[in-house]
């Protein structure tokens, strides 16, 4: 059975995160797949400032660099990837920022999903499937099943996101999606992964 922390999809949240540069250091000395930083409420300085430093530790590690929300400091760290959700720019007028950049977009119904697709998303982030206390007004628990019907319908890799734990990981996996996206768990996917 394959280590989970080849399917983690990392996102270090500096607001949520005691010291984030470290926890983006462990996940990729676990292996994880993808990084993404996440800083909802983190002044334009030090955004960048950690932005540019796990975009090197990613670079040396070979593993993807995602930056959430900013298009801006995606570009200006030379990010892999930008992750967008259903309020922030459209796939559009990102693309005029970040140019081919990979585009991530979240979804929270199967319509959303066949609109980031259709839109130009190259991956799809579906969620919450667990009950997560991360997301400030998060939107209705989508589960299993409709993670499947994601999966089942969409071209795009599919990232599953939302209250995913190390007890949940190998059905959320079974359900088809191709990476785990964790915030608050992460750190016990990383002691697991040791
Ligand atoms: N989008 C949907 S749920 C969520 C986001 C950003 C929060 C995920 O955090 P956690 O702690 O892994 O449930
Ligand atoms: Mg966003």
């Amino acid at each position: 059975m394959s280590r989970l922390s080849e399917s983690l999809y990392a996102i270090v949240d500096a607001t949520h995160a005691e010291r984030p540069l470290e926890l983006a250091f462990k996940a990729l000395n676990a292996g994880c797949a993808i990084v993404q930083l996440r800083a909802k409420r983190l002044d334009d300085v030090s955004f960048l400032e950690i932005a540019t430093r796990v975009r090197s530790a990613c670079g040396h590690a070979g593993v993807p660099f995602v930056v959430n929300d900013r298009a801006d400091i995606a570009r200006l760290v030379e990010a892999d990837g930008l992750h967008l959700g259903q309020e922030d720019l459209s796939i559009d007028d990102a693309r005029k920022v970040v140019g081919s950049m990979q585009i991530g977009v979240s979804t929270h119904s199967l319509e959303q999903a066949i609109a980031a697709e259709a839109g130009g998303a190259d991956l799809i982030a579906f969620g919450p499937v667990f009950p997560t206390k991360t997301k400030e007004n998060p939107d209705r628990v989508v589960g299993l099943e409709k993670l499947a019907e994601v999966c089942g319908t969409v071209s795009r890799p599919v990232v599953a996101i939302g209250g995913i734990t190390p007890e949940n990981a190998r059905e959320t996996l079974q359900a088809g999606a191709g990476h785990l996206a964790v915030i608050s768990a992460l750190p016990r996917f990383l002691d697991d992964a040791r």
